[in-house]
């Protein structure tokens, strides 16, 4: 659907052409082009006979069939894609020699896949989980992929420790348990007696970890980079994506039932955002660190990816915009086989020397042959660059170019020499000529060793319900884990992070609370850290369920929808049925049966007026369930005249009469709704939830 719609075609989108095909029409054929007589039965000696291996349409169909799956990921298997551009705001040309990054007239197509981590390829979008947020920019020199994830730092200092780390993070070994879950004592082990994980660990601990949508949550580079300008000098960046949404959760309830009533959750909202032309959209901004200031911040080495560096030491800039524009139009081509490598940089973006960062260059890459079966997955469409792609690199398993001429060598002169060496001065990609002094040693730098400090950063920089949801969540995750030692070591490693987070972690879990450590709490800061401080102003692509039966007041709802849809939410009239419900002036047709959905699926619920609705509807469990969990999970719920009744019902505390309330909306009286319940309700949306609501 966005293929058409978008104004000009990319250069990535008209590359695709060559590889799309249609199977609309012309006849039905084998894999060697000849036409199929008959694909319901297998060729026997009689009717009841025995098959014959002669039947090559049977054995290469059954073949395809046997050999559809591909290894998923190692880590990041569940995932949804998409296409759109980025383009940049004004030329960066003072610090990266990055074309794309330098032209604010061009567009430069994306491909963009979220993830989770832990969970396999058919698990549910909602567990508890950092989300991967990878971009595959396909400029002008080349690909240039930027994988993140939505927290800005990483569990662990050094690459070497990844297979320690996902082995623990995993499902455990004798069992496949648990899926999509780090609820376990094989993680609480690792990260308890791995204390550099401490930070990440309570960025999942916290709501970031159960993103409400793809597209409301930040994503990160986390490494430092390099910018590198024309005249090689070098910058330190760091990469941040802002949701132009807001950055929005799921509260922990919420997220493991959506898991059972719809286990797509993020994927098919992203699908629908797009599909209805809502286009997620992100600013990307730079932290801009000259190499100067390189030791200028204590306690943070900017190698180490397990520090964030605050933004009220180095503010992000804001460089340019990303939107998501086009669905795929094959799951398998596009989502699954998109292959993003750390290592694709173009010339202008470089590599430090984070050890992390250098371990993932090798990993990516070597992946990839397992996974997609070979060295030629550049190759597949999604894969393949628009620039052109010109070398002596050949053969190998599934080759899809057929080479001109004798010259796969360099250099040549049967050829004519081509294809020719750029060098710098023709735009060949030369690295950053780091001066670099020092022992071969297996150590890690001492200007690593702080891994408490910006945990109790985050937490100290945290709203209380944020705090709250964390406690929540520690004494969810360590109460799962069965061996008492790996608790208590857990709870004494919270204690160096603070104390009264581990006094409360150890109440709920049953643990002796720790004594007051030597060191406490610093008491810093960061405000950009918690939800809670950004901005809540739009309640646009929002999911409103509007609730209606027989007996509805037809003008209520209409006025209701209307004024929520002119404000960019997305309005659905659940009914006890489908189709449609009667009121005084006739029929009104309903988007689906609301017991083919739960309140966990929407951000807020509506009660329009209407006696002989409201009345039938209160003696509907279904119906009073739903009202009554959106309410224990924060949500803003209006009611319209008659509506309150089955807000009384429930037995929810219900404001007077017209006004709000802790995201309780109310206009008395029958009728339209009026502007100022519109405006006051969608205000109790655009805040999203309502944590401090009496329950
Ligand atoms: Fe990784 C996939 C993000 C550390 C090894 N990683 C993968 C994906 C994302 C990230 C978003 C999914 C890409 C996709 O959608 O196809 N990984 C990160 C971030 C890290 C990180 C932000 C830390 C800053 N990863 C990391 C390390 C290693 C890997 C330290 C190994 C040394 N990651 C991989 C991998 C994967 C992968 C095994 C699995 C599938 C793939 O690469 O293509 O190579």
């Amino acid at each position: 659907m966005g293929r058409e719609r978008q104004e000009e075609r990319s250069a990535k989108d008209r590359q695709l052409d060559e590889a799309r095909w249609d199977p609309s029409e012309g006849y039905l054929t084998t894999d060697q082009g000849i036409r199929v007589a008959d694909t319901d039965n297998s060729l026997t000696v009689g009717d009841r006979g025995p098959s014959l291996l002669e039947d090559f349409h049977l054995r290469e169909k059954i073949m395809r069939f046997d050999h559809e799956r591909i290894p998923e990921r190692v880590v990041h298997a569940r995932g949804s894609g998409a296409h759109g551009y980025f383009q940049v705001y004004e030329s960066l040309a003072r610090y990266t020699s990055a074309e794309f990054l330098r032209d604010p007239s061009v567009r430069t197509p994306v491909f963009v896949r979220f993830s989770t981590v832990q969970g396999s390829r058919g698990s549910a979008d909602t567990p508890r989980d950092v989300r991967g947020f990878a971009t595959k920019f396909y400029t002008s020199q080349g690909n240039f992929d930027l994988v993140g994830n939505n927290m800005p730092v990483f569990f662990i200092q050094d690459g070497i420790k990844f297979p320690d780390f996902v082995h623990a993070l995993k499902p455990e070994a004798p069992n496949e348990m648990p899926t999509a879950a780090s609820a376990h004592d094989t993680f609480w082990d690792f990260v308890s007696l791995q204390p550099e994980t401490m930070h990440h660990v309570i960025w999942l601990m916290s709501d970031r970890a159960i993103p409400r949508s793809y597209r409301m949550m930040q994503g990160f580079g986390v490494h430092t980079f390099r910018l590198v300008n024309d005249d090689g000098r070098s910058t330190f960046v760091k990469f941040h994506w802002a949701p132009k949404l807001g950055t929005h959760s799921l509260v922990w309830d919420e997220a493991q039932k959506i898991a059972g009533k719809d286990p797509d959750f993020n994927r098919r909202d992203l699908w629908e955002a797009i599909d209805t032309g809502q286009y997620p959209e992100w600013e990307l901004g730079l932290q801009i660190i000259p190499p100067e200031r390189e030791f200028d911040f204590p306690d943070i080495d900017l190698l180490d990816a397990t520090k964030i560096v605050p933004e009220e030491l180095v503010p992000v800039t804001p460089i340019g915009r990303m939107v998501l524009d086009r669905n795929p139009e094959n799951f398998f081509a596009e989502t699954e086989q998109v292959a993003f490598c750390v290592g694709n940089v173009v010339p202008g973006i470089d590599f430090t020397d984070d050890p992390m960062l250098q371990a993932r260059l090798f990993s990516y890459l070597d992946t990839q042959l397992t996974r997609l079966g070979g060295p030629n997955f550049a190759q597949l469409p999604i894969n393949r660059p628009v620039a052109p792609v010109a070398n002596h690199q050949q053969d190998g398993f599934h080759q899809q170019f057929v080479r001109q001429g004798v010259a796969n060598y360099h250099p040549n002169s049967t050829g004519g020499g081509c294809p020719v060496v750029a060098g710098g001065a023709n735009g060949g990609f030369v690295h950053f000529p780091e001066r670099l002094d020092g022992e071969k040693v297996r150590r890690r730098a001492p200007s690593y060793a702080d891994h408490y400090g910006q945990a109790t950063l985050f937490w100290n920089s945290m709203s209380d319900w944020e705090r709250r949801h964390i406690i929540a969540a520690y004494r969810f995750e360590l109460g799962k884990v069965t061996r008492p030692e790996i608790q208590r070591r857990s709870v004494a490693q919270l204690n160096r992070v603070d104390h009264d987070l581990a006094v409360a972690v150890a109440v709920g879990i049953g643990v002796s609370p720790p004594d007051r450590p030597e060191v406490d709490n610093h008491g810093r800061r960061s405000d950009r850290l918690s939800q809670a401080t950004a901005p809540h102003d739009t309640i646009a692509t929002r999911k409103i369920a509007i609730l209606v039966a027989d007996g509805i007041d037809r003008e209520c709802v209409t006025s209701l929808v209307d004024g929520l849809v002119a404000r960019g939410a997305v309005a659905e009239l659940l009914a006890p049925t489908g189709c449609e419900v009667r009121t005084g002036a006739g029929g009104l047709a309903v988007t689906r049966a609301v017991t083919t959905v739960a309140s966990v699926l929407y951000d807020a619920v509506v009660l329009p007026d209407g006696t002989p609705a409201i009345t039938a509807m209160r003696a509907d469990g279904y119906l009073v369930h739903f009202v009554a969990e959106a309410y224990k999970h924060g949500k803003p719920i209006g009611a319209l005249g008659a509506g309150r009744m089955l807000l009384e019902h429930a037995r929810l505390p219900v404001p007077e009469a017209t006004g709000s309330d802790a995201g309780m909306v109310l206009q008395s009286g029958s009728g339209a709704a009026t502007e100022t319940f519109v405006e006051a309700f969608a205000a109790a949306v655009a805040a999203h939830r309502h944590h401090d609501r009496p329950v």
